[in-house]
C-alpha cells in the first residue's frame, strides 16, 4: 500500500520535473550538446598540422649568425661534437672565440661562413669575438 504511494507520487515529481525542464531549464542543457559535438571537427584539423614538427632535435643543423655585433642566438643548444656553422652578416669582421680555448672559428670576414666543432663534453661553453671582446655567447652541449 504504502509502496505503491510512494511509487504514483514518485512518477508524479518525476513527471513534473520533466515538464519544469521543458519550460525553464531546457534550454541550457540541450543547447550544450550541439556546441560540442560540432567542436570536434574543427579542433582535429589544427592538431594534425602541429604535431609533425617538434621530433627532431639540432644536430646537424646547428648555426649562428653575426650581426649588430651581436650573435644570434646568444644562447645555443647542440649535441656534443655537432658542426656549428657561423655566419657573419655583419660590416666587421668577428671570431667566434671560446674563453677557454675549446673553440676558435678565427676571424670571419663579412658574408662569410665559418664552421667549428662543438666540444664532445657536455656543458656550457661562453664565447667571445676576439677583435670585440664585449660580444658574447654561449654553447650549451647536451
Ligand atoms: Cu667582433
Amino acid at each position: 500500500m504504502r509502496g505503491v504511494r510512494s511509487g504514483a507520487a514518485g512518477l508524479l515529481v518525476a513527471a513534473a520535473a520533466l515538464l519544469l525542464a521543458a519550460c525553464g531549464g531546457g534550454t541550457s542543457s540541450s543547447s550544450a550538446p550541439a556546441t560540442t559535438s560540432t567542436s570536434p571537427s574543427s579542433s582535429s584539423s589544427s592538431s594534425s598540422s602541429g604535431s609533425s614538427s617538434g621530433t627532431a632535435p639540432a644536430s646537424g643543423s646547428s648555426s649562428i649568425t653575426i650581426s649588430n655585433f651581436m650573435f644570434e642566438p646568444m644562447t645555443l643548444d647542440v649535441a656534443p661534437g655537432a658542426a656549428v656553422k657561423v655566419t657573419n652578416d655583419d660590416s666587421s669582421t668577428h671570431t667566434l672565440t671560446a674563453t677557454g680555448g675549446q673553440f676558435d672559428t678565427g676571424a670571419i670576414a663579412q658574408n662569410q661562413t665559418k664552421t667549428f666543432t662543438a666540444p664532445s663534453k657536455p656543458g656550457q661553453y661562453h664565447y667571445i669575438c676576439n677583435i670585440h671582446q664585449y660580444m658574447m655567447g654561449t654553447i650549451d652541449v647536451k
